[in-house]
Order: C-alpha cells, then structure tokens, then sequence
C-alpha cells in the first residue's frame, strides 16, 4: 500500500427546507441528497482517487448505509479488508437541515465508528507494516488514534496526523507523529495564541514544532499553507492560486489525502513542493459542493501536478 487511513465513515443526510423547523414541527422540504464523508473515509478516497494503492482501516454498522458505505469505497479502488461491520452500532450519520439563506443544523450520531478498537487495529498489523504513509485524525476512539501513531513509529512509516475535530490534551500524540497537519484553529488551542494570519501561523508552527514531531503544517485556507521541519530556521509560507470558492467541506480532508499521495509515491519532490500540489488539488475541491463529489480524480487533474518540473516558485 501507499496509503493507510485509519478513521470514520459517515453518511451525511442533507435536507434542503424553507426554514429550520421548531421543537415539534413538522415542515416540507425540497430537496434531499445523500452524500459519503467521514475523516477516515475522505482522505482516503482524495488519495485513490490520485492513483495511489489506498486502505481504510474503519468501522460501519450491519446495515443498509454500512453496506452502502463499502460498495462505495470499493467503486473508488480502496482496499477495505480492514472495514468491519459491527452490530453493536448503526453506521454513523449526520442528518442536516440547510435553510434557504445557507444556515444548517447538524446532528452527529458516532455510531459505528466508535466500536473500531486497538485490537481491530492490531489485525491490520501487516497491512500498516507494509505502507509507505499512515494517516489519522481524532474522529474515531482517540486511544486507537495514539495506538495508529505508536504502531506507525515502531515500523519506522511515516505518519500524517491531522487534529481534528480539535481537543486538548494531546502531548503523548505529537510525541509520535512524524508530520502533524492543523488549521488555524487547532494551531490556537495548541498554542494559546490567536493565529489570523501567515505571519502568527509562522510562530504558531515554530513553538509546536517544540511539542516533539518531525513536521508542521498550518492550513490557511485560501492562504495556503505555513510548513516546518525539525532543524529549520524559520517557517516557511507555501501559497496557494486564487480561486472561487463555493463549497471548502472537506478541503482540509482533500489536503491531507493529496499531501500523503506526493510524500508516499513521490519523495523526490520534497515538503514544500508537495505541500503546493497539495494546496492547489484542495484548491480544486473547493469550486465545486460536496465532500467526496468535489474530490477529482487524477486524470481530470493538469498532468503537471504529478509532472517532475517544480511548480513552487522561490521567493
Ligand atoms: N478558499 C480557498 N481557496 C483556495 N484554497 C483553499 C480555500 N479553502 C481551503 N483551501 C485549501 O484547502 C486547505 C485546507 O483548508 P483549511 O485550512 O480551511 O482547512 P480546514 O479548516 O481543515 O478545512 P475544512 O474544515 O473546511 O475541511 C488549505 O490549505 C488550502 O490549500
Ligand atoms: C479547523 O478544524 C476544526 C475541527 O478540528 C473546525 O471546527 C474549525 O472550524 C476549523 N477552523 C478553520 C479556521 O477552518
Ligand atoms: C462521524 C462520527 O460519527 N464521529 C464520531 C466517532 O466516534 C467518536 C468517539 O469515539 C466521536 O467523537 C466522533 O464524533
């Protein structure tokens, strides 16, 4: 494998209404549309979609979307050996009301994902073993997170380790991450201090950096993105090209997938170069709605972003 995701699936349920209804109201809505996410699945989907050879280690219920949910993953190229199915929970959802001026409700239900455990991971020892790239994030049980990281260290594989959904507390993580992914958010709850622009996230990146892994990264959205690497002077920006964005859901997922496909098949390119390739495919996904349905595939993509000439301009 190429690449190794271990996180959640998750069916979004997104229902389009006049209005958000009040406690014991029944309304109409116009529209509804079902859509695949998940912080396991999405990145996972990003890189197959890529070209690279991707596996999901994963959980879903023993029902129709969990069923679903794999016929899914298989249509996109991912090995799902390691996707069990439990009966202990349904298959994680989050029903979503969207009104007409765009504000949403949302309701997440954890559901199966929750039931994915260290042993479960244990069983995809040889699978992770023989990867080039591990990537995880805080969407599942946090023990099997740390668990990913820790097993990820002692094959001597990278790994790529995105904060989120953001919490406290997680020293021992960075201990293990080799490259640690975060947004401007997550970079303030690590370091206390507010993060609103390149300069901050600069400084931000040089005290994690201090916390204990190789590498960070602090996504700005249309920023791009700031990167440090152990034994660097200073951050480094990585810019990305203007776009229209109509839809960013998903956008850190995108970056995380792109960016562990260009560190795993293509190593010869280098942090900061990837880093842009990475900044311009996310770049690409927010121009469209959707998680998944705005991830392209690679054939759609300029075949300069997986050419061998650099695109990162200096200076
Ligand atoms: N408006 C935008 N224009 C261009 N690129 C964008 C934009 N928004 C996001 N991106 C790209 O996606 C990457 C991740 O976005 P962001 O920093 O917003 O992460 P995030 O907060 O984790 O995203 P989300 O929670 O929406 O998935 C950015 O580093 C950038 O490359
Ligand atoms: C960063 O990610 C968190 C999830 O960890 C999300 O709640 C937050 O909105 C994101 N922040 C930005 C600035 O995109
Ligand atoms: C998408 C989803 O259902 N995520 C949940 C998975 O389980 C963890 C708890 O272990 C929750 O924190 C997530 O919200």
């Amino acid at each position: 494998m190429d690449v190794v995701v271990v996180g959640s699936c998750n069916i979004d349920l997104v229902s389009y209404v006049p209005r958000l209804p009040a406690a014991g109201e029944t309304i109409l809505g116009s529209k509804f549309s079902q859509g695949f996410g998940g912080k396991g699945a999405n990145p996972a989907v990003m890189a197959a979609r890529l070209g690279a050879k991707t596996a999901l280690i994963s959980m879903v219920g023993e029902d129709s979307f969990g069923r679903e949910y794999k016929l899914d993953l298989i249509k996109n190229n991912i090995d799902i050996s390691h996707v069990g199915a439990t009966s202990k929970a349904a298959t994680g959802v989050a029903p979503i009301f969207v009104n007409e001026s765009g504000e949403n409700s949302i309701v997440v239900v954890k559901g199966a994902n929750e039931s994915l455990t260290v042993e479960n991971l244990m069983e995809a020892k040889d699978l992770i073993q023989n990867s080039k790239i591990l990537l995880c994030n805080l969407e599942i049980d946090p023990k099997v997170t740390l668990e990913a990281l820790k097993m990820a260290k002692s094959f001597n594989i990278r790994s790529l380790f995105n904060m989120a959904p953001a919490t406290t507390g997680l020293d021992e993580y960075f201990q293990y991450c080799d490259i640690l992914v975060i947004n401007e958010s997550e970079a303030e709850i690590i370091t206390g201090m507010k993060v609103p622009g390149v300069e901050e996230a600069k400084t931000a990146a040089e005290s994690v950096l201090e916390k204990g892994c190789q590498v960070v990264i602090v996504t700005l959205g249309e920023n791009g993105a700031v990167v440090m690497s152990k034994g660097d002077k200073e951050a480094v920006h990585v810019p990305t090209p203007k776009v229209q964005a109509v839809d960013t859901t998903g956008a850190g997922d995108a970056f995380c997938g792109s960016l562990a496909v260009f560190l795993a098949t293509r190593p010869e390119l280098g942090l900061q170069e990837s880093v842009y390739r990475a900044n311009k495919i996310a770049g690409i996904t927010v121009q469209s709605p959707g998680t998944q349905t705005s991830y392209p595939q690679w054939k759609d993509l300029p075949p300069e972003l997986f050419g061998g000439e650099k695109l990162l301009k200096d200076g």
